[in-house]
């Protein structure tokens, strides 16, 4: 099998949903699940922080929300821990600066995986693209308190900044989007929106959800 194509990646972006235990009000499957329900495109398995679960309780999590997204045919990403993807089968990656490089973990899971790498700057971009990542998640775009170890806020910037140099592969913005500040990550050149507590804390997680696609489908219809 080959490498995604752009374009498929691109749609996958749109609505690209962030958990662990520690982000849900609900039980981890039960937000999944509201999630899928409202239309996310790409999920993406993050446990991180204090109270995250390791070991077997790690691994059965993941092939619980695993088992969910196959059902409804999302694709199953898993943050940083490149055994735990192989173990699950995972249909992908993350990788943040600090971890393995992109050409390692293409070398290990092959060419037909999803690849995506954190990136915030012009150098840290090509690079991982010349490591053959197939997204690259931009951010923090607003503040976020998400995530301990958070680069500096670059608002639009980067996302602007990219796009300018003229790179074209798949771009996901990332950091304290909510329904009111989506739009403008989208303008600056986003394909798609990351996003964790604004949905994972919502009260209507699937309204939220379908809130957010609206928004975006919208602005990519050219209205
Ligand atoms: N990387 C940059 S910001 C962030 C990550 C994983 C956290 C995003 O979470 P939220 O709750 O959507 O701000
Ligand atoms: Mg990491």
């Amino acid at each position: 099998m080959k490498r995604i194509e752009h374009e498929e990646m691109r749609r996958l972006l749109k609505m690209y949903f962030i958990m662990g235990s520690v982000n849900c009000r609900l039980s981890p499957a039960e937000t999944l699940s509201a999630a899928a329900d409202g239309g996310i495109t790409l999920f993406q398995f993050r446990e991180k922080g204090a109270g995250a679960l390791t070991g077997s309780v790690l691994f059965s999590l993941g092939q619980q929300l695993r088992d969910i997204c196959r059902a409804y045919h999302i694709p199953f990403i898993v943050n940083d821990d490149l055994e735990l993807a192989v173990a699950l089968d995972a249909d992908g990656i993350h990788a943040g600066q600090d971890d393995l490089p992109a050409g390692l973990i293409r070398q290990r899971l092959g060419e037909h995986k999803i690849i995506g790498v954190s990136a915030h700057n012009l150098t840290e971009a090509r690079q991982a693209i010349a490591d053959g990542a197939d997204y690259l998640g931009i951010g923090p775009v607003y503040p976020t308190s998400s995530k301990d170890d958070a680069e500096a806020v670059q608002g639009t910037f980067v996302l602007e900044e990219l796009r300018r140099s003229g790179l074209n592969i798949p771009l996901v913005g990332i950091g304290g989007i909510t329904l009111d500040n989506a739009l403008p990550v989208i303008r600056a050149g986003a394909d798609g929106i990351s996003v964790i507590s604004a949905i994972a804390g919502a009260e209507d997680i699937s309204g939220t959800v379908r809130e957010f696609r609206r928004i975006i489908d919208r602005d990519s219809a050219g209205e």
